[in-house]
């Protein structure tokens, strides 16, 4: 028999997606996986598909905006981080495995009713983070934390039941930045993996595989404004870091981002740090869909979140929108800090396993 050959034209066997990846590793950790959850993966990574496209046009829709509202297309102006919002509510929303979702951008958690038992998974997210900076072309992202809905919830209770579980619950975390590429890093507790955004074709490609942050970094992250403001244990080993205690004098980056904070010293390693303030007594970033999220991918990578006493995937949350110290960084820097805050502990973690099962 004669062989036809097709040519591949520009088609890259080599290239992995974000949806194949998902479901290699379901294959990989949890071989009787029915697809459910890389199809919930799939309605966030549309979303954010959706959001990166008006993210990238942000400028030109501000112009465009400016006489009435409405834009070329007959669309109805929309702030970003709104439209953030009805993009994920929507694409979770029609994905029948989603039982509830809690965002930032929603005072309550919403449940989606009539499900007949098939909603088995528990959405958070923070839509647009750092949203303030969109007006001058800073790097912005969304962040999620996947739970599975707590076992015999019934649509009776109360959502919020179902929103507030402990961080070493999570399935699956994950964010984006909208920076200078669009990139998607997650975990589902095997490693951290990073997907850049090919705009040709509208695919997350894999470009960062099994992500390690450095032992030890040269940068400390935070907002130096609020410095006579910090607890001074945290004024104490910051000055550490500057002053070369660790071996080298460390530099300062901040964004004010937290998503690209938080990439940026995943990647080159470093320590981030929101501590309590006079303004933020218990800090400004969110437990939920913020802190817990980065901690998960953190850990995952090697590195450490705590709010100052307790880890943070450990932290009981008591409300939707809760909030708390966040450090997070490389293990040199973070058993540093734990020497600063509580020389007692010398161990970082003391963790309980993280239970997880993709399906
Ligand atoms: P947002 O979720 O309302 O955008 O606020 C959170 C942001 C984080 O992205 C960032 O780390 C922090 O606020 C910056 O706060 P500050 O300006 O006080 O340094
Ligand atoms: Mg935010």
């Amino acid at each position: 028999m004669k062989t036809r050959h097709v040519a591949l034209g520009s088609h890259d066997p080599t290239i992995v997606t974000i949806q194949q990846h998902i479901l290699q590793e379901q294959r990989k950790h949890s071989p009787h996986a029915t697809g459910s959850f890389s199809w919930l993966l799939s309605g966030i990574t549309l979303a954010t598909k959706m959001t990166e496209a008006r993210v990238r046009r942000a400028g030109l829709l501000d112009v465009i905006g400016e006489a009435g509202g409405v834009n070329i297309h007959a669309e109805k102006q929309q702030k970003l981080d709104v439209y953030a919002d009805e993009a994920l509510v929507h694409c979770l929303g029609v994905r029948e495995n989603v039982a509830v979702i809690a965002s930032e951008e929603n005072e309550e958690a919403i449940m989606f009713d009539g499900r007949n038992g098939t909603g088995k998974y528990v959405v958070v997210f923070d839509p647009l983070d750092g949203s303030s900076n969109i007006d001058v072309n800073v790097s912005v992202g969304t962040i999620f934390s996947i739970f599975p809905l707590p076992p015999g919830f019934s649509t009776e209770d109360d959502e919020a039941m179902a929103v507030l579980q402990r961080g070493t619950q999570q399935l699956a975390a994950g964010y984006v930045v909208y920076g200078s590429s669009t990139i998607m890093v997650y975990t589902t507790g095997h490693g951290v993996h990073g997907f850049t955004l090919d705009p040709s074709i509208g695919a997350y490609v894999l470009s960062h595989e099994d992500i390690r942050m450095p032992e030890q970094g040269a940068y400390y992250s935070s907002n130096d404004a609020y410095w006579e403001t910090f607890p001074e244990v945290y004024r104490d080993y910051l000055t550490f870091l500057r002053t070369g205690g660790m071996g080298r004098r460390y530099g300062l980056r901040y964004i004010g981002s937290l998503v690209a904070d938080f990439h940026r010293t995943l990647l080159r390693g470093g320590v981030f740090l929101y501590p309590p303030t006079d303004k933020d007594p218990q800090g400004k970033l969110r437990l939920l869909y913020e802190a817990n999220a980065v901690a998960f991918i953190a850990e995952q990578a090697g590195g450490f979140a705590t709010d100052g006493r307790r880890r943070i995937l450990e932290i009981e949350p008591t409300g939707i929108h809760q909030r708390t110290p966040l450090v997070v960084g490389g293990r040199s820097e973070m058993e540093q800090f734990q020497r600063f805050v509580q020389p007692d502990v010398t161990r970082l973690d003391g963790q309980e396993e993280l239970s997880h099962a993709l399906t």
